[in-house]
C-alpha cells in the first residue's frame, strides 16, 4: 500500500541541489519513502549550519599594530569540546589554530570574525588563518547545536586593552511562532502522514534500507524549517512485526554531517550498530524483536535533541501475543518542534529550555484537523501512541470515549472482558495513557454515536500548539 501523494518528502536544501541528483523510492511497510539529493559529495560547511559570521577582517576591534609574528596553536576535539578551549595570544601576531579532530563526528571551528574551517572529518584535522588578533575573539563549533553543548573557544590577545562585553549567544530562531490558524491552514493542502498502521505480514526476516538526507520543510506560508528524515519523511516508516522477528536494517547517510541510528526495539551493545557515520558511508544493524510493544527508533547522534527535533525517529510495532482483533489500527507518534530561523534547524537555546513551539502527532500540527482518521460506530479502535520527545510528555485522551483496554510498556493495566462487554458493564476503564519521553503503548475503544472525536494530549497547552486531531465516526 504505497502512496503517491505521500506528504512532506523534504525538499531538497537551497543551494545542495547540485548535480549529482538521486531520486530513489523504497517502499518500506505502506510508506513510500522520496529520497531527496545525495549529499554524499557536500563534505564542506553544511548550509544548514549559518550562525552569523562577518566577512573576513583582522580579528578583534581594537586597533592593534599587527607585529609581523604569527602564533600557531593546536587544538583539539574530543566528545563535544575543544582542548585547550582558551588560546593566549599576543595582540597584534597574527593567529595560526590546527584543529585536530579525535571525535566520532564532524565538526568545524569558526570564528566570529567570519574565518574558520571547513566541517573536519573524524580523524582529520584542517588550519585556519584567523589573522591578526587585535582583541579577544570568541570561537565556536557551528554545526547545529554543537556550540551550545560547549564546543566554544576563546582567544585571549594578551596585551590588547580590555574587550568590550560580549553579546549574547547567536542561536537563530524564528521572528513569529505560527498560529493555529495559520498551521491549520497550512495542512488543508498537504497530505497527510498515513496513521494506518501498516499490515502484519509472515515474514520473519525483515530487509530494510533507512537512507537518511537532510532538507526543508513547509510549516506555514513564508516559514519553513530544515528537516533531517530517514528515507524522506518524519515520522521514518513504521515497521509492523511479531515477536521473534529478525530486522536486517541498512542504515545510508546522504547527509552532509553524521547521523546515526538507535532501535530500542531490538537488545545489543550499542557500541557498533549505534555508531555515528560519515556523509556517504553505510552500516547493517540486524536486531531480532524479543519483546512486544510500540518501540522508538532514532537518531543518536549528539545533540540527540537536536537530531530528534529536527525529525530523525520513527516507530516500531511489536505485536504482543494474544493481541485481540481490532476494526481500525492507527499509529500517533507525538514529537516536539522548536523552530530555528527560516530554512534552520531547530533552535537549540529552545530546545534546550523544552518549551517547544510546535507539538505534533506524525510530524506536522494539527495534521488530522484536516484530515480526520476514520471508523464506525461500533468499531472496535485501537490506537498505538509513542511519545518521542524530545522532551515533553503525553497524556493521551480521546474526548467522548472511554478506553476500555490499556497496554502500556509490557503490560496490560486495563482490559475488557469480552463476555460482559459493552458501555455499561460497569467493567474498568481509563479516559488517559500517560506517556513521559520514548514511551508507548495502545488503547482500545468503541465509539458508541456518529461524530467528532479528537484526539488530543490532554496537557492543554500542547494540544493547543498542535497536539490534536480527529477521529471522523460515521454510521
Ligand atoms: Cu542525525
Amino acid at each position: 500500500m504505497t502512496d503517491p501523494t505521500r506528504p512532506a518528502g523534504p525538499r531538497p536544501l537551497p543551494g545542495q541541489g547540485g548535480p549529482p541528483v538521486q531520486r530513489v523510492a523504497l517502499a518500506l511497510v505502506g510508506v513510500v519513502a522520496v529520497v531527496a539529493v545525495s549529499l554524499a559529495a557536500v563534505l564542506a560547511r553544511p548550509t544548514l549550519v549559518d550562525e552569523a559570521r562577518g566577512p573576513h577582517a583582522p580579528a578583534g576591534a581594537a586597533a592593534v599594530g599587527a607585529t609581523g609574528h604569527t602564533t600557531a596553536a593546536t587544538v583539539t576535539i574530543k566528545g563535544m569540546a575543544f582542548s585547550p578551549s582558551s588560546i593566549d595570544v599576543p595582540a597584534g601576531d597574527d593567529l595560526q589554530v590546527t584543529v585536530i579532530n579525535h571525535g566520532d563526528q564532524r565538526h568545524d571551528l569558526v570564528f566570529a570574525n567570519g574565518t574558520g574551517t571547513d566541517t573536519i572529518a573524524p580523524g582529520a584535522q584542517a588550519t585556519v588563518d584567523v589573522g591578526v588578533v587585535g582583541a579577544d575573539l570568541d570561537g565556536w563549533c557551528s554545526l547545529p547545536g554543537h556550540r551550545q553543548m560547549g564546543m566554544t573557544l576563546t582567544v585571549v590577545a594578551v596585551g590588547a586593552a580590555p574587550s568590550a562585553p560580549k553579546a549574547a549567544m547567536a542561536t537563530g530562531t524564528a521572528t513569529t511562532v505560527p498560529t493555529m490558524t495559520q498551521l491549520e491552514q497550512a495542512t488543508q493542502g498537504a497530505p497527510p502522514y498515513p496513521a494506518a498502521l501498516p499490515p502484519l505480514d509472515a515474514a520473519t526476516e525483515r530487509d530494510y534500507t533507512f537512507t537518511v538526507t537532510e532538507g526543508v520543510q513547509d510549516v506555514v506560508t513564508g516559514l519553513t524549517r530544515a528537516v533531517w528524515t530517514y528515507n524522506g519523511t518524519s515520522p521514518g516508516p513504521i515497521l509492523h512485526g511479531r515477536v521473534g522477528d529478525t530486522f536486517h536494517i541498512t542504515l545510508v547517510n546522504h547527509g552532509s554531517m553524521g547521523h546515526s541510528i538507535d532501535f530500542h526495539a531490538g537488545e545489543l551493545a550499542p557500541d557498533g550498530p549505534m555508531r555515528t557515520i560519515e556523509p556517504g558511508q553505510q552500516l547493517k544493524y540486524t536486531f531480532t524483536a524479543g519483546r512486544a510493544g510500540i518501540w522508538m527508533y532514532h537518531c543518536s547522534t549528539m545533540p540527540m535533541s537536536q537530531h530528534i527535533a529536527n525529525g530523525m525517529f520513527g516507530a516500531v510495532v511489536i505485536e504482543p501475543a494474544g493481541l485481540d482483533a481490532a476494526d481500525q489500527q492507527y499509529v500517533l507518534i507525538q514529537s516536539e518542534e522548536y523552530l530555528g530561523a527560516d530554512a534552520q534547524p531547530a533552535d537549540p537555546a529552545k530546545v534546550a529550555a523544552g518549551i517547544p513551539d510546535l507539538v505534533t502527532f506524525n510530524g506536522r500540527a494539527f495534521q488530522y484537523d484536516a484530515h480526520p482518521l476514520t471508523a464506525h460506530v461500533g468499531d472496535r479502535v485501537r490506537i498505538w501512541v509513542l511519545d518521542i520527545g524530545p522532551n515533553a510528555s503525553w497524556s493521551f485522551h480521546v474526548v467522548g470515549t472511554q478506553f476500555d483496554t490499556v497496554w502500556t510498556e509490557g503490560a496490560y493495566t486495563v482490559r475488557r472482558l469480552a463476555a460482559v462487554d459493552g458501555p455499561s458493564s460497569g467493567t474498568p476503564g481509563a479516559q488517559v495513557l500517560p506517556l513521559l519521553a520514548a514511551q508507548g503503548g495502545f488503547v482500545e475503544f468503541v465509539p458508541t454515536e456518529a461524530g467528532h472525536y479528537a484526539m488530543v494530549n490532554h496537557q492543554m497547552s500542547l494540544a493547543e500548539k498542535g497536539a490534536h486531531g480527529i477521529l471522523a465516526v460515521t454510521d
